[in-house]
């Protein structure tokens, strides 16, 4: 049994959100903050049957060392959480309540008690691997156990659910013995915000004669958040992963000025795949740091385009962040729909694992191998699973999504957990019909679609790439969808005879 249920707890993981979101919408609409979370994962049993609850029988190392007599000098109650939001520890009491993994404070030479309490319900446990100390597993809900051992050794450590993939989905958090050293914890490392917003994107074009259209890029190379306490060292077009989605017509005339930060450390230069012309552009936009250049283009086919540096190593600067689309309207426009967002998908490759906190590194081997260490829509870390980040849409209304990959190697297989895409524009051709009614739809490097559907039921849906393990890894974004609930399409409890 307990074995049945550590297999399909990464499964449980994965698709738990599916149905914590779909079902109550009226409490993630808008999504909680932290202390009404707080309030979710309070297990109300714990308060009244407390002695029934514990389970002092399981078996854990710690219980063998003469510590536990010693009066604790720091204790800390933390909260298993599973939610639309993925895992968490959540505090509980004291400074950190309600704050979801907190990080946990001693001296050296402290004796340090941890309380960990099974909230949800799923399988979990807390492990310190520096130390040696693990709750072992707890399976049922309102399951208590506390670690109690001395740390003495200054330093960041981490504490996590070494359930399969719990950590990877967040369960993880740090305990800070003595002062944190340089980089190493989550308030040091901070760099500029270089998400772009899903939802800034140019007007539709709407009626007019073709004309000269004057974009203006700049390559920056910042220093970004790509998650809670971690940055990299990103390369850019205007600040922000994609850069700016540009918007033409047939028959305008793109006149492009390509400009480099004069403290950039590398050249740049722009291949836009709605070019017909050698290297997209890229054989007249090859610019040192502090200099410009300018080439003008007539596109020539209607479509969604991807746009990147072609400066090399090329998939050093893609990966970094230099992608973008450029859409070519067709001289009609295109249909009107409620809400257009503006989506990119991309990899980068770290010498630091998935999860490090503080300034990580680029890693040509790992590029080379194609072994990313983050996927990312909109240039973070589960970027797009932020409230100021998120898509959102009424129900009724018809969602339009830009769609491409920078990559620089993968291909994603994008879905939107929850809905069915009523037109795929297959590999962004709009010159072509639509395909209706398509789960997920294969996007390749350098590649788009444009996709459209009417959400029909409130709640959160996930945008993630179908090769899931990648949701792991930072490849999740929501879109929020607000109205009245419609049990015709979707409720919960049997159907009415
Ligand atoms: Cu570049």
């Amino acid at each position: 049994m307990k074995a049945t249920r550590n297999m399909i707890g990464l499964l449980l993981a994965a698709v738990f959100v599916l149905s914590a979101c779909a079902g109550k919408s009226s409490t993630i609409t808008p999504p909680p903050t932290t202390k009404e979370k707080k309030t979710l994962q309070q297990p109300a049993p714990i308060a009244q049957q407390p002695a029934a609850q514990v389970q002092p029988s399981e078996p854990q190392a710690q219980q063998a060392e003469p510590i536990a007599q010693t009066e604790a000098n720091v204790s800390y109650t933390l909260v298993t959480s599973s939610d639309t939001y993925g895992l968490a520890f959540i505090g509980k009491g004291g400074d950190i309540d309600g704050v979801v993994n907190p990080t946990l404070t001693a001296k050296p030479g402290d004796t340090v008690e941890i309380t960990v309490i099974n909230g949800d319900g799923m399988l979990h446990d807390l492990t310190i691997d520096e130390f040696n100390q693990t709750t072992g597993q707890m399976t049922e809900k309102g399951t208590q156990v506390t670690l109690k051992f001395t740390v003495d050794q200054a330093g960041s450590y981490v504490y996590y659910c070494a359930v399969p993939g719990h950590r990877q989905a967040g369960m993880w958090g740090t305990l800070q013995v003595g002062e944190a050293a340089s980089g190493t914890t989550a308030q040091v490392a901070q760099g500029e915000n270089v998400v772009h917003h899903p939802a800034d994107i140019p007007a539709e074009i709407g009626e007019r004669e073709p004309q000269i259209v004057r974009v203006e890029l700049e390559a920056k190379e910042v220093i970004g958040q790509l998650s809670d306490g971690t940055t990299y060292g990103y390369f850019t077009f205007n600040g922000t992963v994609p850069g700016p989605m540009l918007r033409v017509r047939l028959g305008d005339t793109v006149e492009l000025k390509l400009s480099n930060a004069a403290e950039s450390l590398f050249s740049h230069s722009i291949d836009l795949h709605a070019v017909n012309g050698p290297g997209g552009g890229m054989v007249y936009t090859e610019t040192k740091p502090g200099e410009e250049n300018v080439f003008t283009f007539k596109p020539l086919a209607v479509g969604l385009y991807v746009y990147h540096c072609a400066t090399p190593s090329v998939p050093h600067h893609i990966s970094n962040g230099m992608y973008g689309m450029i859409l070519v309207e067709p001289e009609e426009g295109l249909p009107p729909v409620d809400k257009e967002y503006y989506v990119m998908q991309g990899e980068l490759y770290t010498e630091q694992a998935y999860g490090s906190t503080g300034q990580l590194d680029f890693s040509a081997d790992k590029m080379s191998h194609e072994m990313p260490e983050y996927y990312i829509f909109n240039g973070s870390d589960k970027g797009l699973t932020k409230d100021e980040n998120v898509l959102t849409a009424k129900v009724g209304e018809v969602v339009r999504i830009f769609f491409g990959v920078g990559g620089p190697n993968k291909t994603s297989s994008f879905h939107v957990i929850g809905e069915i895409f009523d037109r795929v524009y297959s590999f962004a051709s709009l010159t072509s019909a639509p395909l209706t009614n398509v789960q997920t739809v294969t996007v390749p490097p350098g590649g788009a679609v444009m996709v459209e559907f009417r959400v029909d039921v409130p709640g959160t849906y996930l945008l993630v790439d179908h090769a899931l393990s990648r949701t792991e890894r930072g490849l999740v974004g929501y879109l929020v969808v607000e109205g009245p609930e419609q049990p015709d399409i979707f409720r919960k409890g049997p159907a009415n005879p």
